[in-house]
């Protein structure tokens, strides 16, 4: 398409003369070696390749000339050659003949100027480090041609001759005083001009080596080059994944957004190597930035919305990583920018923050289209995005399972521990029991099913003070820690738990508070989850049984134990010497006759040893009778300072202690 400009000369920026340029070449071309030699050569070929973007050049042709010289020829519009109304010079004279900043300058924004930072410098600074330069311009039908020494006019523009075609040809003599060599590579040069040739779909470059003596490894290339792809950067994604097995064709999409022009081309392979390539103004950003993140975050993002919207990844599936979704998948990004900031070590890295968005956004939308219409090819990635994550998640298990093996001696569960039959850790219990009589009556009374019982001999040692280390050394906790599955530490992880109750069950007594305190300062100092989930219990056996004659109810505090006698309708005084008790009771004509009513019975239960599995059972584990107290982080939290206290021998009375029923469980105030 042809966009008619509204350029004229006096629009050209605040220009300066070329000496800095000899005396620093450095600070314009990066180095005087052979890079900074062809970084001339590719300075030129941007300004050509700037015209083709801005749609009036579609062939440039580079040629190595015998003498040592290179030339470059567009068949763009031809270098203006209006004599601007200050200076009274051609405009082309001023272009080539003055130092003007990087990135576009003068003339509408037609389109976007190929180089910006270290790029861009210009054909000025070309023409400051030849020792001969020589223009000719193709434009209103007539050539226009001048020469310049070392950036100096040689002489005044001349216009001779009559041509029908437009462009401009540049051809220069690098001088020999300024660079270490002054051997082009056309295997450099074809690199290169290839690339620009992707990324600026439409444009042909053709190369011509017309050296007699060439470089040694030119010889193996053929003296004519031409690059023409039209199917740009996807047939660039295709070029890099040729030796490769590939997933469907390259997928691309290109937007125009406000921020710039967002490019991009993808393809998977069935390789493990990720090679995203991404592109400013057909600058290689080998630093990355700004748009290559912007494309980092949205396929991760697409993907899984993909996966989730499919059905491919379950609901407890944790999301694909950014590295799952990227493995096997070669992409280019390419923006295109009015004013791109260049940034980094080698000013390869795009610091525009906004192209982060605008590539997200445009990723986002066209992706996500690309999938919706190809369900196929669709789930050939997922697939394959899946894979990488299972794979990731095996490497992360047998990683951790070594550790573990290392830290817990082997997997296998701890002999005393009476497990349950289920295998759904939801309904599964773990009872941790003290004492092994107490132990034997639990491992009768349950319901094997879904609880487990784990007895603990005396007691474990005061994790307060103890590291981890010393810890695993006590056998009680080890057995604890392999039965609960998760195991301890950075190794830990609670997706293995195999018990979604844990109930501590331990006497009366002090010394059953003592231990008790001592697992709960082990949960809150190394399993502090458990307690967030709600899955840490105490379980509540009954202090009293009080019977009288068959009646007999259990009593879990001391006020209910009154509350009972009073229901057994047992009057105070009587309570006194329990055992038995006769009542009187009015008969017929108020004869007062002598009812036997066996005494009421009240027995204090010391420990659960004292209680028969059945009795244990249906006071303490039948989740349609017991009483449980599930332990909450922000008591055990407010506890804190608690543990240091509750180290020691005084453990608060339990009526502070909140009873409910098992099912409709609430915080314990610990
Ligand atoms: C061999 C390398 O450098 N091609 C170029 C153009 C075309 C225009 C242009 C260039 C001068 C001062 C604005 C023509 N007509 N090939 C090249 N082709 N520069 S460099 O304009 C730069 C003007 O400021 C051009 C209308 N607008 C722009």
């Amino acid at each position: 398409m042809v966009k008619k400009s509204s350029y004229s000369a006096e629009q050209i920026q605040v220009l300066e003369g070329l000496e800095p340029v000899r005396k620093r070449p450095g600070m314009y071309i990066g180095s005087t070696d052979t890079r900074g030699l062809h970084h001339c050569v590719y300075e030129i070929v941007d300004n050509a390749v700037d015209e083709a973007m801005a749609g009036y050049c579609d062939t440039i042709i580079v040629t190595l000339h015998d003498d040592g010289s290179i030339s470059v020829e567009d068949n763009g519009r031809g270098i203006p050659v209006d004599i601007h109304p200050k200076k009274k010079l051609p405009a082309l004279e001023i272009v080539l003949t003055t130092l003007h900043a990087g990135g576009k300058f003068g003339g509408d924004d037609s389109g976007y100027k190929v180089s910006g930072g270290l790029h861009g410098v210009g054909s000025s600074v070309v023409n400051a480090l030849s020792i001969k330069m020589r223009a000719e311009v193709y434009r209103d039908g007539a050539i226009y041609h001048q020469e310049y020494k070392r950036g100096k006019t040689a002489y005044a523009l001349k216009k001779e001759g009559k041509t029908s075609k437009t462009g401009t040809k540049i051809q220069f003599w690098p001088d020999d005083t300024i660079f270490d060599t002054l051997n082009f590579s056309m295997s450099t040069l074809m690199t290169r001009f290839r690339q620009q040739a992707y990324l600026t779909r439409g444009v042909t470059i053709a190369m011509l080596d017309e050296r007699k003596d060439r470089p040694e490894d030119d010889q193996r290339h053929p003296r004519l080059y031409r690059f023409s792809f039209e199917g740009g950067i996807a047939a660039y994604v295709r070029h890099l994944n040729e030796s490769k097995d590939s997933v469907g064709a390259p997928i691309w999409f290109e937007k125009d957004t406000a921020d710039g022009m967002v490019e991009v081309a993808l393809q998977y392979t069935q390789t493990f190597q990720e090679n995203v390539v991404s592109f400013a103004n057909n600058i290689h950003t080998t630093e990355g930035g700004h748009h290559l993140s912007g494309f980092k975050a949205a396929i991760t993002r697409t993907i899984n919305a993909y996966a989730r919207k499919g059905g491919f990844l379950k609901e407890k599936d944790e999301n694909l990583t950014a590295d799952d979704v990227r493995e096997g998948l070669t992409a280019v990004i390419s923006v295109r920018l009015k004013e791109p900031q260049f940034e980094g070590q080698t000013k390869s890295k795009l610091g525009n923050a906004e192209m982060k968005t605008a590539v997200e956004q445009v990723v986002n939308e066209k992706l996500s289209e690309y999938l919706e219409e190809h369900p196929n090819e669709a789930k050939e990635i997922i697939g394959k995005c899946n894979l990488a994550a299972r794979a990731r998640l095996a490497a992360r298990a047998a990683r951790d399972s070594v550790i573990r093996k290392g830290a817990l001696e082997g997997m296998t569960l701890p002999g005393k521990l009476a497990d349950c039959s289920s295998r759904d850790p939801a309904e599964c219990e773990l009872f941790i029991v003290e004492g092994d009589s107490a132990g034997g009556s639990a491992k009768q009374g349950r319901n094997r099913k879904f609880q487990a019982i784990l007895p603990l001999r005396g007691k474990i040692l005061n994790v307060e003070q103890a590291r981890l280390d010393r810890m695993l050394a006590n056998n009680e906790i080890k057995s604890l820690i392999i039965a609960m599955g998760v195991g301890i530490g950075e190794i830990k992880d609670m997706s293995k738990l195999r018990y979604h109750r844990i109930v501590i069950m331990t006497d009366a007594d002090v010394d059953g508070a003592h231990i008790r305190t001592l697992l709960l300062t082990l949960f809150y100092r190394y399993f502090p989850e458990l307690i967030e989930a709600g899955y840490l219990y105490i379980a509540q056996p009954p202090l009293y049984k009080i019977s009288r004659g068959k009646d007999s109810r259990y009593a879990y505090t001391d006020e209910q134990k009154e509350q009972v006698l009073k229901d057994m309708g047992v009057s105070g005084e009587e309570s006194e010497d329990a055992e038995e008790s006769e009542e009187e009771e009015e008969g017929e004509e108020g004869a007062k006759t002598k009812k036997r009513t066996p005494r009421v019975n009240i027995q204090r239960y010391k420990g659960l040893g004292e209680m028969n599995p059945d009795q244990l059972w249906e006071t303490t584990m039948d989740p349609e009778n017991r009483i449980m107290l599930r332990v909450t982080m922000d008591d055990v939290e407010a506890a804190d300072n608690v543990f240091s206290t509750l180290m020691g021998p005084e453990v608060p009375p339990r009526k502070k202690f909140i009873q409910t029923h098992a099912k409709g469980v609430k915080n314990l105030d610990i």
